[in-house]
């Protein structure tokens, strides 16, 4: 039996840990915020409560005026991205290195509002090249996850928008338009046609269109650097709404 005096002490533990927590997590990514940063992390952490679970998201808060959720992150190499449907539906990684946020998640923040895409991308200098696009929504697994967005504008060139509308493949399920399993002869996953102009999950430091390919800056070579991250930029009318969480 709990005595008065442990209920009084498992109280205050309850009230320091959220107290605590209040403290270090945010709960929104966005403009101008502070988020308290963890020294070995890259960018500070906020945590999205998503259905049971609580995913911890690293949050940019520099790029552009900050509030940045970053869904991509490629950086070392350490992390291998030929995975299979399932570990791009959950994510995978480590937030410390390289991750992919996962695709169920990525449906459900761009289904709570208009958000904007932005790809960070270092290749052959430290120079950081972006491409910047208005609009982005990722459907769900019902529709493979297809990519939707409206317009682009940047220093990368623009090698995304022929992926516009295409649903997402991985080596274990393809759904893209060429007779070949694109993601498994590009050593990647992405929402392939036939098959790309884009493959940032693609092998890290790999040549011969197998690597972290942005075809207007790399050609066939692979980006040394990528992190991919949305931004909201404005509400969604009820209907928009309804409309992505039953897509
Ligand atoms: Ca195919």
């Amino acid at each position: 039996m709990l005595e008065k005096r442990d209920v009084d002490e498992q109280l205050i533990l309850k009230q320091t840990e959220s107290a605590l927590k209040k403290f270090f997590m945010s709960e929104t990514c966005q403009k101008n915020e502070t988020i308290f940063r963890f020294p070995m992390l890259p960018h500070p952490v906020f945590y999205i409560t998503f259905g049971q679970s609580i995913i911890p998201v690293l949050c940019d808060m520099v790029t552009d005026g900050g509030g940045w959720i970053v869904i991509q992150r490629r950086t070392k190499g350490d992390v291998d991205f030929y995975r299979d449907w399932a570990s791009y539906k959950t994510g995978f990684g480590t937030l410390d290195t390289d991750f992919w946020l996962g695709n169920d998640n990525i449906h459900y923040i761009t289904s709570t509002g208009k958000y904007e895409l932005r790809v960070d991308l270092k290749y052959g200098s430290d120079w950081l090249y972006y491409e910047l696009y208005q609009n982005l929504y990722i459907a769900s697994e019902k529709d493979n996850y297809r990519l939707h967005f409206e317009s682009y504008s940047g220093n990368a060139g623009d090698s995304l928008s022929s992926h516009n509308g295409w649903p997402f493949s991985t080596y274990d399920v393809d759904n893209d338009d060429a007779l070949m399993n694109c993601a498994e002869k590009h050593h990647g996953a992405w929402w392939y046609h036939l098959c790309y102009h884009s493959n940032l999950n693609g092998k890290w430091g790999a040549g011969d269109y197998k690597g972290l390919v942005w075809n207007t800056l790399t050609r066939s070579a692979s980006a040394t650097f990528s992190e991919m991250k949305i931004r909201k930029s404005g509400n969604l009318t009820p209907m928009e709404s309804e409309e992505r969480f039953e897509n």
